[in-house]
This record gives structure tokens, sequence and C-alpha cells, in this order.
């Protein structure tokens, strides 16, 4: 059966991951403007950053600031989401759309999220193989394109990846990083 490992930092460490994620510093929303290109067609392409960084020092500290920016896009149905690792860490990321009552919003919610039976956890499952590079993966039972809950994006240090917004206007899509689930945003479609 295939082990999600590669999702998930030391995991031969487990403790770590806990304390980790109950000790992280949770980054402050960014207010910074939508990085905004317009192709030919008149859609448009939204960009969602990956920022921040961790660190580690034994006996004294350990953080997280890693984060989407920004957290909160409003889209237009059709238009193209971006997904480009900018942080500073060596992991990969998710963007994966989950329902509103998913996204963690304890840290008790966060440092168990990727555990059986959490969203998380069934964010990992649509992976058959580890991937290796940036990939999307449509979510079981959903349309093509970014529109319903697991369909995910993942990129990998140095990479972005694009899929097309296929929500109807009026959809509000919430999204978390299955890997980092204090990592969390919301799409609005109009
Ligand atoms: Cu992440």
């Amino acid at each position: 059966m295939f082990d999600h490992a590669w999702l998930r930092r030391g995991a031969d460490r487990p403790p770590l991951v806990r304390w980790s994620r109950r000790l992280v510093v949770l980054a402050t929303l960014s207010l910074a403007a939508l990085a905004l290109t317009t192709t030919a067609s008149g859609a448009t392409d939204k960009i969602v950053r990956t920022q921040g960084d961790e660190s580690f020092v034994p006996n004294s500290k350990i953080m997280a600031t890693l984060k989407f920016t920004p957290g909160h896009l409003v889209v237009r149905s059709g238009d193209t989401l971006t997904l480009q690792h900018s942080d500073k860490s060596d992991e990969p990321h998710t963007l994966s759309i989950v329902n509103a009552d998913e996204v963690p919003s304890t840290i008790e919610q966060v440092f168990e999220c990727g555990e059986p039976g959490t969203v998380c956890d069934d964010v990992f499952s649509l992976f058959s193989q580890e991937p290796t590079t940036a990939t999307f993966v449509n979510g079981p039972g959903t349309g093509p394109g970014i529109d319903g809950r697991l369909d995910t994006l993942v990129v990998f240090p140095g990479e972005s990846i694009s899929e097309p917004v296929t929500a109807p206007a009026g959809t509000t899509l919430r999204f978390i990083c299955a890997i980092h689930p204090w990592m969390q945003g919301r799409i609005d479609v109009q």
C-alpha cells in the first residue's frame, strides 16, 4: 500500500510533527495585492504563492511561517489559478479544496489533520503513487478543473502549476495545504 511518507515531514519522528504543529506561529494574512496578468482571451491568471519558512533550534524554538499569499482570491469562473512554490522550505505543498467545515480552526485540528478519517488523509489518499513533480489531481466526483472537494494542486520547490477554476459564479471554495494545514485560503468565484 502506498505510504504517504513523502507528504509527512519526518514520518519517522511523529512527535516532532505534533509539536511543530502545536507550536506553530500562525502567519498573519497578507493583504498583498493579487498578481494579475491578462491573457488575450480576457481570462485572468491569478497566482497564489507559498511564502514563509520553518526553523528549529533544539531546546529553544520551532517555528513555521508558511502561508498562502494571498489567502483570499476573487476569480471569475474560467480564470486560471496558478500555485507557485515561493517559500524558503524544501517541502512540497498542496492547494486542496475542502468543505468549509473541514478547515482546521484549532491547533488540535491542525496537528491532527492527516490522521485516518481526516480531510488531509483524504487528500493523501488521492495519490496512487508518489508524485515527484507538480501535479493536479481531480477530486473524485467533481468536474474537470478546480470546482469541488479534494481538487488538489501539488508543487515542489521551484515549481508552479496552473489549472482553471471551473466552479460556477457564486461558489465559495475553501482550501488548505494538506501537509501544513494551517495554510488556508478562500476563493470567491464570480
Ligand atoms: Cu504546505
